[in-house]
């Protein structure tokens, strides 16, 4: 049994609080265990980091990594994307933690429900990468041309081997290669170029919560006993969603941090924003993305191979020929 082990979340400012959630889930899976719990700093507020330090107990330590280097490497980066820049700090993990051989990586929106020690005993049968097969895999490889697509929520890293292989340098260069936003960057980057370095992870270490998938919240009930990492993938947070089905279960997890005196107010906060949802949203499918106003579509942008075409109202405001490819990279 290894004495120790590594796991691993980063965060910003506005995620403190919930990867405060999901290390107090950590620590409660894992009485009497030694826990060395990483978190790497996109930004956080000086109160945040002195909550999320004050986490530490007993045989729990917890390590900030504020690099200045991957700040402004990582912001960089999210500069070309839409996405935070702690979702690329994963990316830097085996250069930030050069004397270990092994780490977890987990998002800040799961919940680990039962211990990790199996998972980190895995033989990884010299691959550099192990992860769960994503929710939407189908689809997303076929965007990308490639055979599998995994799930970054969850990332166990032999990180040996990556630094080995170089990985981080690899992932870096084709992110600052790439002339179009990528949709999911990092998990993007991590299944284009290193898909022979990923072996798959039961889905048991990420199982990807989506209330708006039908038949997922059964599904994952009917395996309850399982589960050991719940994942909350897509906008349907248990903080932002009303009636969440795993709302009471991430309130309860967030009342033993640190941020328990925010819950009765992430509570009320959530008719706010369903009802602004309500009144304006965007809704996307496929290549047509429709800004809904009172639930009525007022704008809608479509995209082909090789148009654009803008519409108001239904009635259309603007058509652009495209003598280029489409973002969607096909192979
Ligand atoms: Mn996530």
């Amino acid at each position: 049994m290894p004495s120790e082990m590594n796991i691993v979340f980063a965060t910003d400012e506005t995620y403190a609080r919930h990867v405060a959630t999901a290390m107090s889930s950590l620590v409660q899976a894992h009485p009497g265990r030694k826990l060395s719990i990483h978190v790497l700093d996109a930004g956080m507020s000086e109160a945040s980091r002195m909550r999320l330090r004050g986490m530490a107990a007993g045989e729990v330590t917890v390590t900030l990594h504020a690099l200045e280097e991957v700040h402004s490497h990582a912001h960089q980066l999210s500069r070309t994307s839409p996405h935070s820049a702690a979702i690329f700090c994963r990316l830097y993990l085996p250069l930030l933690l050069p004397e270990e051989q092994r780490a977890l990586y987990l998002d800040a929106d799961t919940v680990v429900l039962r211990p990790l020690e199996e998972l980190y005993r895995t033989d990884m049968a010299g691959k550099a990468l192990l992860m769960t097969p994503d929710a939407n895999a189908e689809k997303n490889s076929l965007r990308l041309g490639i055979a599998n697509y995994f799930n970054s929520g969850v990332i166990f890293f032999d990180l040996e081997r990556c630094r080995k292989l170089q990985l981080t340098q690899q992932w870096l260069r084709y992110l600052s290669s790439e002339k179009t936003p990528l949709r999911y960057a990092d998990q993007d980057v991590i299944n284009v170029t290193s898909q022979a370095e990923i072996g798959a992870l039961p889905i048991c270490y990420n199982t990807q919560s989506n209330p708006s998938i039908p038949g997922n919240t059964e599904g994952i009930r009917a395996h309850w006993n399982e589960v050991t990492v719940l994942h909350f993938i897509s906008n349907h947070k248990p903080w932002l969603a009303l009636q969440h089905p795993f709302e009471e279960l991430y309130m309860q997890t967030m009342l033993r941090t640190p941020w328990a005196t925010d819950v009765p107010r992430i509570r009320r906060c959530k008719w706010w924003h369903s009802l602004r949802r309500r009144f304006v949203c965007w809704s996307r499918s496929g290549n047509r993305k429709t800004l809904l106003i009172l639930g009525l579509p007022v704008f809608t942008k479509l995209k082909s191979d090789t148009h654009r075409t803008f519409y108001l109202f239904g009635v259309t405001l603007l058509r652009i020929k495209f003598p280029f490819a489409t973002h969607d990279r096909q192979s």
